[in-house]
This record gives structure tokens, sequence and C-alpha cells, in this order.
């Protein structure tokens, strides 16, 4: 008998910038120059075009460069989900038609955005995916979209087939525990805010999915791995390390934050799509004095 998991994904997976202009064009070298670091550190996947990809944001055309060009950088060393929530509803199935025809791992999907749904119109929403579509599929609860998951959803929700499990980004973590029960654990539960990632992985989620992680790929790694040794005093200082920077980035509007980091390491992602403002340049060397308090370089603690 063939036992078919659910659980695709595993370890810590970055949600990947897009290092993409105003015009909507990929800046393709910094792209694969920033794959190949962030996998030299150890991560097992990435999640592309989604809340901290910008995604919502992109253009469908944009969003394709993006994943193809992530497909043919990394496809194959690493698992690639492709996040495909637009506000359009045909886009998000021309979306996962593309990702499941460029060979990605998995596709994700917030729940339909902007207007507030009932949970009948959730349903088939994550149905009328699953139905166009036979890659697994990765609900994203986060209380961006407008609406949100809740456990008893979560639990009819997985009755569709394809779908593997969440990403769950609130910090309720006994809801993720209730949610990990299901199935009798056969369901992919990813762990969303970065700022409590060991408590996620205590909790019993498989994976991280995280903007931060952008930054700090080997320290995240290291964190995951000793929360798997049980080893949880270093977990604990590498938690305490990580937040110290992610507090900073967070007053900072995170990701246009993340993005001049980024640029000081020498990865020319240029800035977040308008009218997210980027960081005033008089502001830079400020900022970026304040979140030397990790060596991003080698991915150590000072
Ligand atoms: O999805 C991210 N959440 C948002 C995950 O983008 C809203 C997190 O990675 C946060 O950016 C992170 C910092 O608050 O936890």
């Amino acid at each position: 008998m063939i036992f078919l998991s659910n659980i695709k994904l595993k370890g810590i997976i970055p949600a990947l910038i897009s290092p993409i202009n105003q015009d909507g064009s990929i800046r393709y070298d910094s792209l694969r120059k920033l794959l190949c670091w962030e996998l030299s550190h150890g991560v097992s996947g990435f999640y592309v075009c989604g809340s901290t990809g910008e995604g919502i944001i992109m253009t469908a055309e944009s969003r394709k460069d993006m994943l193809e060009t992530v497909m043919d950088e990394v496809g194959g060393k690493c698992t690639v989900t492709a996040h495909i929530g637009a506000a359009n509803f045909n886009e998000t199935i021309e979306l996962a038609k593309h990702a499941e025809s460029v060979g990605a791992t998995a596709i994700s999907s917030v729940p339909p955005i902007y207007f507030k749904y009932t949970e009948d119109e959730i349903y088939s929403y994550y149905k009328a995916i699953s139905d166009a579509c036979s890659l697994p599929l990765l609900m994203y609860g986060i209380a961006l979209s407008g609406n949100n998951l809740t456990v008893y959803m979560v639990k009819k929700l997985m009755e569709i087939e394809n779908v593997i499990g969440l990403k769950w980004t609130y910090p309720d973590y006994f809801s993720l525990q209730q949610i990990k029960t299901i199935n009798n654990g056969d369901i992919n539960v990813v762990n969303g805010p970065d700022e409590t990632l060991c408590c996620g992985l205590m909790m019993g989620a498989d994976a991280g999915i995280g903007s931060t992680y952008n930054l700090m790929p080997g320290l995240y790694v290291k964190l995951y791995n000793a929360m798997r040794a049980s080893d949880i005093e270093l977990a604990r200082k590498l938690q305490y390390a990580i937040n110290a920077v992610t507090a900073v980035l967070v007053k900072n509007s995170t990701l246009a934050a993340i993005k001049l980091q980024l640029t000081a390491m020498g990865f020319d992602v240029g800035e977040c799509l308008n009218p997210r403002a980027p960081i005033a340049p008089e502001k830079q060397d400020e900022l970026l004095k304040s979140l030397a308090l990790v060596d991003y370089e080698r991915q150590e603690l000072l």
C-alpha cells in the first residue's frame, strides 16, 4: 500500500521577497543571486509571491516571470510553493495552472480577499482551485486577507482533494496545535509569525514560512535544527537574537527595511512596489546601524 503523506513542506522556507521594478520587470540577476545565497544556508524551499513577495499587488505576468525564474534557478533542489491568491478569481486559476505547468511543488492561497465571504464561499473557492489544478494546495490563514480561517473551517476544508494543510499566520498556538491533530497529524502545518517560530515548532508545525528568513536564513535553519534536536536553550537563544532584528524591522515597515538590508548585503533587490514608501535616504544609515545585531554574511550570532 502506498501511503501518500500530506507533509510536503518541511524546514525553513523564506517567503521570498520579489526583486521587482515599478514597471513590473523582475531583476533577474539579483533574484538568482539571492536564491543561491539562501540555498547555501540550508533553506528547504521558497514561497513565491506571497505577502512578503508582494504577489497580491503584482500583475499576473510579473508573478509568472518570478516563478519561472525561481524554478529555473532552484527547481528540483528544494520545494517551490507558488502563492496564487489574487483579487480576480480567474487570475488565481490561471496562476494555479501556470504553477503546475512549470513544475512547482505546491500552490498556496489566502482566502478570497477584500470582501467579506461566508464559510461556504471560502470552501467553494478552495474547491474550485483544487478542481483546476492537481498540485498540493496549502491554505494561508492571515488577518490581512480580511477573511480568516478557524480550526472548525480547516477541519472541513481538509476534506477537499489536494488540500494538504495551511500556513497559520496567527499568534494563536492553541489553535495551531488543534489543527495539527486533524487527520491524525497528517496535515501540513506551517508557522507564519517569525517572532514565535519556536512556539509553532513546539506545538507541531512542520515548517516555517517567513519574511525575515530572507535576511537570516542560516540563523533560522539553526533554530529549526535546535528545536528538532530538543535543544530548547539554543533555540531560545537564537529566537531572542533574531527577534532583536525583527523588532527593528517591524518598526520600519518590515518589507522596506528587509529590502534595504538586503541591498546593503550586496543583493540589488530594489524597493517595494508603489505606494509603499522606501526608507528615506537620510534615515538609511541609522536604520542599517540599528539592524547590525547579527552577522548576516556568516549567519552567526555576534
Ligand atoms: O506571512 C509574514 N507576515 C506578513 C508571514 O507578511 C504579514 C511574517 O513573516 C511577518 O512578516 C513576520 C514579521 O512580523 O513575522
